[in-house]
């Protein structure tokens, strides 16, 4: 009889563990094993602990191998529960990692880049340009004295560049540089010409014209270089490698003699037509050559405005627009595109 009771607590605690594994097999997430957990290990209620209450009916001699059976049960369930635990949460991770994949090999979404302006692209490759030959790159004031801007240039009194229709006046004796060239005077009155002096001034000026060649204010780039025996050939070999630079390596030169008042003699630079090469088109009128600069040997008056004495160095110094050069080199038609941010215009650069 009592054995009997023996063998059937023996066989249930069996059950119970075979029903737990059933049971655990089948939970498919945290929640159904902590259900389970406290299903069967809970303290009250507890399938487990229903069974340790029974230890006490069976004979005492059975009591503690009852008692040790039923710990190894609960350290088994134990077990099986935070291994199941386990694998669930490494499934979940799993799943979640699948789910979330990210294929970087897909092309992603458009950023709309901004563009840099033909202008800057053009100003950049003349100062890169003119840094390769150890020029040194300066800008100056925008606002300027007619001192420099005329009178230390050279330019008389009753020059028409210094008329009110032509200059914007701020003062008296101040207005908005109509050139770069203003800033030369202060830098060769500020450097002593050993080197030989080379300077670059870019930077914008202002002249009260507006069509479709003349904006009231455009870009400039001006160089001057004074040493001792500098000569036109310098300023040749110069202007040739610069145009080269800019237009390409197949472009020529030419120069023809022209007038500045703060150079003498002056010429004015062609280069080979930039739409047809040089044979001839409505781009040139048929000449082959388009006009890009000016440009001649420094004015000894204005030498000596610098500080400098014209017997014993000389210079030259030349002077570009850049709207112009960005023109011809792009073919843009109309001056006026480089002012009015047209986002289909810019987006071409
Ligand atoms: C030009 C043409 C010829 C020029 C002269 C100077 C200075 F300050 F050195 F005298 N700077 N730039 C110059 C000479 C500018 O522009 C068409």
């Amino acid at each position: 009889m009592e054995s009997h009771s023996w063998q059937e607590w023996e066989k249930k605690l069996a059950a119970v563990t075979a029903a737990f594994e059933a049971e655990i097999a089948g939970a498919t997430d945290e929640k159904a094993v902590e259900a389970i957990r406290q299903r069967y290990l809970g303290r009250k209620g507890g399938v487990l602990a229903g069974m340790l209450r029974t230890v006490g009916e069976l004979p005492a001699a059975e009591r503690p191998r009852a008692g040790q059976l039923a710990n190894a049960a609960r350290g088994a369930i134990e077990a099986r529960l935070s291994e199941r635990s386990a694998q669930l949460a490494v499934a979940a991770l799993e799943r979640r990692l699948a789910e979330e994949q990210v294929d970087v090999s897909l092309p992603g979404w458009p950023v709309p880049a901004g563009h840099r302006h033909p202008i800057s692209i053009v100003k950049a490759e003349i100062e890169d340009f003119f840094v390769s030959l150890g020029y040194d790159v300066v800008s100056g004031p925008e606002t300027e004295y007619d001192y420099f801007n005329f009178e230390a240039l050279n330019i008389p009194k009753e020059h028409p560049a210094r008329d009110m229709h032509d200059s914007f006046y701020l003062g008296e004796t101040t207005l908005l540089r109509t050139h770069t060239s203003p800033m030369q005077i202060r830098y060769m009155q500020a450097h002593a010409p050993e080197v030989p002096l080379r300077v670059v001034v870019p930077g914008r000026t202002y002249r009260r014209d507006d069509d479709a060649t003349h904006a009231p204010m455009f870009h400039q780039v001006e160089g001057l270089v004074v040493g001792e025996g500098v000569t036109m050939g310098d300023l040749k070999g110069t202007l040739l490698a610069l145009a080269r630079a800019i237009f390409g390596e197949a472009t020529a030169i030419r120069m023809r003699p022209s007038y500045f008042p703060f150079t003498e003699p002056s010429a004015e630079v062609d280069v080979t037509c930039t739409v047809c090469g040089g044979t001839g088109c409505r781009t040139c009128k048929g000449t082959g050559w388009l006009e890009v600069l000016g440009s001649g040997m420094v004015h000894p008056q204005v030498l000596r405005n610098g500080g400098y004495d014209p017997d014993r160095v000389s210079g030259f110094a030349f002077g570009l627009g850049i709207e112009r050069m960005a023109m011809l080199k792009y073919g843009i038609e109309d001056l006026r595109h480089f002012y009015t941010n047209d986002w289909r215009f810019l987006a071409q650069f």
